[in-house]
Formats: C-alpha cells, structure tokens, sequence
C-alpha cells in the first residue's frame, strides 16, 4: 500500500519577517506546496495521505486556503485522506476542521483519545487523535495497543519525543513499541528524522514542507511510503521549492575585505536563487577589518537575499593586550571571558563590544 506522510505545512504562515508583499507571496507557495504534494500522490498512485498535524499555522484560515484545500482534495477522490489536528491547529467547534465542508473520502480525529478508521479494501486502519488545545500534556499512546489482526496498523500523530516534559504530547519510545503499530507518522519537529525502529513498530518525522527560518534549513518535503504488515520504504520527496542555509566561512588572517573575498566566495558558490543564505564570518581578523554587505552582494550574487553576521575576532595582531598595561589591555581582559563564553549570545556581545572598544580607544570611526 502506497502513503503520502506530510505534517507541519502550517498554511497561512505570517512570515513576520518578510514584507507584506513577500509574505503574501510566501503564502501563495506554501498553498502550491500542497498542490504539488497531491500532484505528486496523484502520479504515484497513493491510496493514502496522512497530514500529521499543523496542517495550519492558526485556527482561522484564509478563503484561499479553504478553497484550494476542498479543491485538491476533491481532485483525488480515490485517495483517503487522514488528518490529525496538531498544537497549532487543534480541533474544536470554531476551527476550519469543524466548520469547512470536507469531501466524504477526508477522516478528521477530533479527541484525545485514540481512536481509529478502517479501510479494508487496503486492509489498513489508520489510529490518531487530535490536539484540542494548545497544549496536551499526556500521550494518548501511553498503555495502548493496536488489533492484531492481521491489517496494517498506521498511527497519525502529533507530538514530541524529543522531551518527557514537552506541552506537546510527550511520546516515549517505550510507548512507540508496546503500541505494536506498523508505523507512527509523526508531526510536530520540523526537521525530518530518519526511518527508526521501537521493537518492531517503525516510525519518523518527516519535517515540515517548506523551511520558514533559519531555523529551518535546507530543502523540505513530505515521506512517500510503501507498506506492508511484513516491510516498510519511506522515499523523501522534495516539495519546498525554496531553502534557508547557513554557510560559515573561516576568515582567520583578513586584514581587509579582499583577504576573505575568496573564501567567501568558494563557500557560497553552491547556493543559487532559491536558497536565502546567512553568511557567519568566523575566526580572527586584524582589527582593521570590517565587512560590508555591498561588498559581500557583489561576490555572492545568486541567492536571493544574503544577511551577514559577523562573529569574527578582531585579535590578530592583539597578543600584546594579555600584558598592555593601558585602558586597552584591561578593556580586553575584561571583556575575555565572555568572549570565551558558553552563551552564544553573550560571545557575540562580547565580541562587538570588542570590535566597537578598540575603536573608540583608537578614535576611529565606529560604524
Ligand atoms: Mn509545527
């Protein structure tokens, strides 16, 4: 039997940090994301699409998404469709699960309990449960067991294995096991993870469809899975037609820009226009140093928006300040061990106090 296994499309994102006009079109992806997704089961010939939570970023969504989502789904009416609502979409009487009007081949779980929908003709029974809040502190899987009957037992849920104490449905491996489930198709942590295995019931994460962040990197998708009660194939498939990287460059020895030009330009020669690159500038440089991001624009020229942080050192020619018995040496053995510091945040104030430091000493200009 064929699957589909997507979560955490999370339609009608806010994108809060694009413009408006950047925002809307980011939406209008992430909808054509969901298109391309079906478009993709439509030629595999799935018999299953199981969407693993979040399917929307809030509980009220857009005419366009309401739209597009009967459409798709109406368009592919020999496939079953399964939904558990997750902690940013969760089922109740006022949300877009309650209130649109879904096509008969749509099951929704709508408690905390599990339950379950059978389809013998693909003797599959897909289990599941639905966040109806927020936040749900106890797993419905604790002390549950699939029928052993022979079907194929499919568990749809949101939820975090990755904290006993997680708000989102804390779920154990332990728990995973004693289930007896052929497969858990999780939601909730953005990242996919690989295919694993409690006892014998397989499960995994298949990510989000499209990154939102550089929190999110690299291409995103959904799981195409094959199944029967004896073996299991998941197949990544790639939807997000956009990725967030982060590419960091060791620029130890710059004096000026041109020093690390190269470098920077070797390591962000793999990311083309669809990729939004953060460039991180590491290691030492002399404290003449400074980057400008007109600069870096012109070498790395193909994605289509580049930030910088620049986290270098501005210490290479500083030994001298360890022993400098002036304002600078005591301002730099004061500022030392929070430039060592564990607290990424604190090195990286640290350091640009630094860098500001021993030009205000200096009486250059700060920019
Ligand atoms: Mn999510």
């Amino acid at each position: 039997m064929k699957f589909i296994h997507c979560a955490d499309l999370h339609l009608d994102s806010v994108f809060s940090l694009s413009s408006h006009t950047q925002a809307k079109a980011r939406r209008a992806e992430l909808r054509s994301d969901f298109s391309a997704l079906i478009e993709y089961a439509k030629k595999e010939e799935c018999e299953l699409f199981i969407i693993s939570g979040d399917l929307f970023d809030d509980t009220s969504i857009t005419k366009d998404t309401s739209e597009m989502l009967i459409r798709e789904i109406s368009s592919f009416p020999g496939c079953r469709f399964v939904i558990t609502p997750g902690n940013h979409d969760p089922y109740h009487s006022g949300s877009p699960y309650a209130l649109l009007d879904f096509p008969e081949n749509v099951h929704i779980f709508k408690n905390e309990n599990i339950e379950y929908v059978e389809y013998p003709e693909i003797n599959t029974r897909v289990y599941g449960y639905a966040f109806t809040s927020e936040t749900m502190i106890k797993s419905p899987l604790s002390g549950f067991c699939a029928k052993e009957d022979g079907m194929i037992n499919i568990l749809a849920a949101h939820a975090d294995l990755l904290s006993p104490i997680s708000p989102y449905c804390p779920m154990s491996e332990n728990e995973i096991k004693s289930s007896k489930m052929d497969y858990v198709a999780l939601g909730h942590v953005h990242k996919a993870s690989e295919l694993k295995y409690a006892g014998k019931t397989a499960y995994a994460y298949c990510g989000c469809i499209e990154g939102r962040g550089f929190d999110e990197t690299g291409y995103k998708g959904a799981f195409l899975g094959e199944i029967t009660k004896e073996s299991l194939e998941l197949k990544t498939v790639k939807i997000s037609k956009k990725r967030f990287e982060i590419v960091k460059c060791d620029i130890t020895g710059a004096v000026s820009f041109k020093d690390a030009s190269k470098i920077i330009s070797e390591n962000c020669a793999p990311y083309g226009s669809d990729t939004a690159l953060r460039i991180v500038l590491e290691g030492m440089t002399s404290d003449e140093f400074s980057v400008d991001e007109n600069e870096v624009r012109q070498i790395v020229s193909k994605p289509y928006y580049v930030e910088i942080k620049d986290n270098t050192l501005p210490l290479l020619d500083a030994g001298y300040l360890e022993k400098d018995n002036t304002i600078t040496g005591a301002f730099y053995r004061r500022l030392l061990p929070k430039i060592k510091s564990e607290n990424e945040k604190e090195r990286e104030n640290a350091i640009l106090a630094l860098k500001y430091g021993l030009k205000a000493i200096s009486g250059r200009e700060i920019d």
